[in-house]
């Protein structure tokens, strides 16, 4: 008699590299990393809206200002996606909202640095989005269908997003000296905090391991931020830019540059509510939500206003 259960089947799929889908059975933790997971992500996304929306007005040009509109909408896209593939996992918005704005979800550390010029906006095409780049391409095989699913749209936006802030970079470091100086100064503030990004090293890293396992994900969390580097140093070079760390060197026996020691003390201060925008970016969520009240309300009411009416005529 076969005693073959849930578990060897859920590892069995794991095994051959099939997705799991919403209605397979799947353990209660692989479930729950995944909302903690997912949710965060698509808090993320909408968080990430803000930084650059702050530049939205002040956009040089009118091109500028139409691509960069165009951006900030895909984040808010690829927040709604994140939530929606979140919600198959048996949580609802509401939730997921309530666990952001009381601060018990955490977002991406990189959204609560300001961007105090428009040089700003070219590295977070560039470096923000290059580092979401490297994370999320993996993603897109990642065992759960509907976050893999999403993960490839979302992948060919940030893909254009990368671009338009290389060019930004570029614009600027082929520009008058003091445009130099601004992209300098932005690529000056926004390196480190973007190796934050991938998060702390293996060693330090609780949830790895297991997603791992569970091919959450694909690769660690040192592993993506070294791909990161390797790259991204390339481009520097070409922008005529310099990256801020004295110890970034090719490693001719490993084949990837070496480089400094990050601040963890600045990420984990930032990751729990300390860093320069946290206050700023969740009242802004906080209020958006508050202000929308009567929208919400409005679209409540009208939808059983239609239920009542449709049950009248089905009746
Ligand atoms: N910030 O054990 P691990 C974007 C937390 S999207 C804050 O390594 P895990 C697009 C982590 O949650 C950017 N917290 O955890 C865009 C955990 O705490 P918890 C977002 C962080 O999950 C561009 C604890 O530390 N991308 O940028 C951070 O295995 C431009 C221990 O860490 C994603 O979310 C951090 N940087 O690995 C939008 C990608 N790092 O939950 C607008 C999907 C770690 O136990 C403009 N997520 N923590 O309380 C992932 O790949 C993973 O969740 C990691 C963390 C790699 C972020």
């Amino acid at each position: 008699m076969s005693t073959y259960s849930f578990q060897e089947h859920f590892d069995e799929k794991l095994d051959k590299d099939q997705t799991i889908e919403p209605k397979d059975w799947m353990p209660e933790n692989y479930r729950k990393t995944l909302i903690r997971q997912i949710s965060q992500h698509a808090h993320s996304e909408i968080i990430g809206m803000l930084p650059e929306g702050n530049w939205i007005s002040r956009a040089p040009t009118l091109r500028r200002k139409a691509v960069l509109l165009a951006k900030v909408q895909d984040e808010a896209g690829h927040g709604l996606y994140l939530y929606c593939a979140a919600e198959t996992l048996g949580i609802s918005r509401d939730e997921m909202y309530e666990q952001l704005h009381s601060g018990k979800a955490k977002y991406s550390s990189i959204f609560n640095y300001p961007t105090l010029t428009w040089a700003d906006i070219g590295a977070i095409g560039w470096l923000v989005d290059g580092a979401a780049i490297m994370n999320q391409v993996p993603l897109c095989r990642t065992s759960y269908g509907p976050y893999a699913r999403a993960m490839v749209r979302v992948c060919k936006e940030e893909s254009f997003h990368q671009r338009q802030g290389f060019e930004i970079m570029l614009t600027l470091a082929n520009g008058t000296d003091i445009q130099k100086k601004m992209a300098q100064d932005a690529l000056n503030r926004w390196w480190w905090p973007s190796l934050m990004m991938f998060g702390p090293n293996d060693a330090d890293s609780p949830h790895t391991e297991q997603s791992k396992k569970w091919r959450i994900k694909r690769l660690t969390n040192d592993e993506l931020r070294q791909k990161f580097i390797d790259v991204t140093v390339e481009q520097a070079k070409v922008l005529g830019l310099s990256i801020p760390d004295n110890d970034l060197k090719w490693n001719e026996e490993r084949q990837h540059f070496d480089f400094g020691k990050i601040n963890w003390d600045e990420f984990w201060n930032v990751v729990n509510g300390n860093g320069p925008c946290n206050k700023q970016r969740l009242d802004m969520r906080k209020n958006a939500w508050e202000e929308g009240r009567w929208v919400r309300d409005a679209a409540m009411a009208y939808a059983e206003k239609n239920k009542v009416k449709t049950e009248k005529q089905a009746a």
